[in-house]
């Protein structure tokens, strides 16, 4: 395959309610796209950065210089998707950068072949269970409105966004409400330290599937002190960043959870590796999200049906962030979502709405 060039487009999509985390709140979302043009099919790839740096160090603006300055012209030459890590291994981080051109470039690789991103990566089922990510909330009434309508939608399964002065008051009140039968969990990004490990052992009340990186990213050791007081069952976002850091994580007992969001690890071909790996250590893995459209969706329902993604994700529908998507709307039946099939990521976006969401598009040629 010979790679010609590739599109940067910038989208911008409103989401239905503010997404409120630890680190700031989402009301609107600036993505950028790629698009691989090479002498087979062409492909695509989500950026998954934010628009600042506040939960990795990754931020959008710097993805795209990153792509124009080092990483379109370091894959020059590269022929395969499996080329383009080795290609840019020499450059330090920028993990989601170099994931979405990996993404565009195996999408257009698979494509050309006609094999799908589900039988590429290694995918066992046809459909995958959904959960839903649930922000911090400005009062429990409105907590336990919108996790009510959420199970009324059929998820499978809740987590919890908590900070300090949003945690066990909030867990409490969604088991009073909706019973011990609901799948729970919480997510801290890096909200917590230490200190705080006696106050998070009051979780342990609430039988949570686990606590999602409750301290800083790079406090590894911190995590494995913490595991050994608490009940609930550590799982590391934000300090897996590489299949290396996950087996270290495994290693010194920080975390017995992985969520494999693949932007942070540098893409899907790293994501199976740390699947790969976790599986061999018994250790259960689950596909996290960064409110992707449709079109990152797609690779991440791949992911997510492979046989070590054995809890829920955070691999929700379309609906749950957009009115609008940019590709044909992922619509839950039963709770589940169907792998797509199709080559490559199995969907495109639709070109009356991309253009419609479309901010700036730039041509980078090779
Ligand atoms: O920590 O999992 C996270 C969204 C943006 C940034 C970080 C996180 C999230 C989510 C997942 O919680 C939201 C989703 O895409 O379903
Ligand atoms: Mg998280």
């Amino acid at each position: 395959m010979k790679i010609e060039g590739f599109e940067l487009r910038r989208i911008a999509l409103p989401i239905v309610t503010p997404f409120r985390t630890s680190f700031g709140t989402q009301t609107s979302r600036d993505i950028l796209l790629v698009k691989a043009i090479t002498d087979g099919a062409e492909g695509w790839g989500e950026c998954v950065s934010l628009p600042q740096p506040v939960y990795s160090p990754e931020y959008t603006e710097g993805a795209v210089d990153m792509l124009k300055r080092y990483f379109i012209p370091g894959v020059a030459g590269v022929k395969t998707a499996t080329d383009v890590a080795p290609a840019l291994h020499k450059y330090k981080g920028h993990p989601m950068a170099k994931a979405v051109i990996e993404t565009a470039i195996l999408d257009a690789e698979l494509r050309t072949e006609g094999r799908s991103f589900a039988r590429e990566l290694g995918s066992v089922n046809e459909r995958v269970p959904c959960g839903v990510s649930v922000g911090i909330m400005d009062s429990i009434p409105e907590l336990l409105d919108a996790v009510g309508g959420y199970i009324d939608e059929g998820y499978v399964r809740i987590k919890l966004k908590i900070e300090p002065g949003w945690d066990i008051e909030a867990v409490r009140a969604v088991r009073e409400r909706f019973g011990d039968e609901v799948l729970l969990q919480v997510d801290a990004n890096t909200a917590y330290t230490l200190r705080d490990a006696r106050h998070l052992a009051k979780l342990d009340d609430f039988d949570l599937l686990l606590i999602e990186q409750p301290l800083e990213e790079e406090d590894i050791v911190g995590h494995a002190d913490l595991a050994k007081m608490l009940k609930t069952p550590i799982c590391l976002d934000e300090s897996v960043t590489s299949a290396q850091t996950a087996a270290a994580a495994i290693r010194l007992g920080a975390t017995s959870v992985i969520n494999i969001k693949p932007g942070r690890v540098g893409g899907y071909l790293e994501a199976r590796r740390i699947h790969d790996l976790a599986a061999a250590a018994g250790i259960p893995v689950w596909c996290g999200g960064m409110l992707e459209t449709g079109l990152g969706r797609a690779a991440n329902i791949a992911l997510a049906s492979l046989p070590g993604f054995t809890l829920p994700g955070d691999v929700s529908a379309s609906d749950r962030f957009y009115k609008t998507d940019i590709t044909e709307p992922w619509v839950m039946e039963d709770g589940h979502l169907t792998v797509p099939t199709g080559p490559g990521l199995g969907v495109a976006p639709i070109p009356e709405l991309l253009e419609e969401f479309t901010t700036s598009v730039e041509w980078v040629t090779l």
